[in-house]
């Protein structure tokens, strides 16, 4: 899949997008993530992307101009599924990033935390939210969001790795993991884990996710 991203500050991205599994799935030609500065889109003689709000307010607001004619060059070559990163969007979860992982093409746009000019509306199809927190950007949560909708694109989790075994999927938090040794400075593995018996370390740590989930996020076991 393709994704661009269209910022401000395109050097806030390089060592996420090529570092670990993201880095692995650039790579293996999986994922494919471009980073576009907006500014060079302006059509302003000093490059200007933002400007005071009309009726009057704090901070700048990024103008529709540059954006409308950043969003066109990416659209240019066929249709894409335009995401703005917002703190007024959905709250990201599973599902979400599950259906986004699924889009041919993706175009996230980021921005600033004092606003976008509203008529950049009429060319987002979706705006997500990482959480109830204003940020400096939406870079942040644009890296966090393909971060997560990368887990779910095939290929680019290894059969190390599980979408659907782990925390939020099933609605309970992880259960405890252990590895070598079995007794670190005397702290000690859990027999159960030791004992080879399948069933019976499936149930524990059923039980222990569900332990879990009651005492530290509730919320989630009446969802
Ligand atoms: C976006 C915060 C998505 C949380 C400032 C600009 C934000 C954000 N989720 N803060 N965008």
């Amino acid at each position: 899949m393709k994704i661009d991203i269209l910022t401000l500050f395109p050097e806030m991205f390089t060592g996420v997008l090529s570092a670990s599994i993201l880095g692995r799935a650039a790579a293996a030609d999986l994922l494919t993530v471009e980073t576009h500065n907006i500014r060079d889109y302006s059509t302003d003689k000093h490059r200007k992307a933002d400007d005071y709000p009309f009726g009057g307010g704090a901070g700048l607001v990024m103008m529709a101009q540059p954006i409308f004619d950043c969003m066109a060059a990416m659209t240019g070559e066929g249709p894409a599924h335009r995401v703005l990163l917002t703190p007024r969007g959905a709250p990201l979860c599973p599902d979400i990033a599950k259906r986004l992982a699924n889009e041919e093409h993706l175009v996230l746009l980021c921005g600033h935390y004092e606003g976008v000019d509203e008529r950049v509306m009429t060319i987002i199809d979706e705006e997500v939210s990482i959480g109830d927190y204003v940020l400096t950007g939406g870079e942040l949560p644009a890296m966090v969001l393909v971060d997560c909708l990368a887990r779910f694109v095939p290929g680019v989790l290894g059969g190390e790795m599980s979408t659907e075994e782990e925390s939020f999927v099933n609605d309970l938090l992880e259960y405890p993991q252990y590895t070598r040794p079995a007794d670190f400075r005397g702290l000690q593995v859990p027999e159960i884990l030791l004992s080879g018996h399948h069933a019976n370390i499936q149930a524990w740590r059923r039980s222990q996710a569900e332990e879990k989930t009651r005492q530290i996020r509730p919320d989630l076991l009446y969802k």
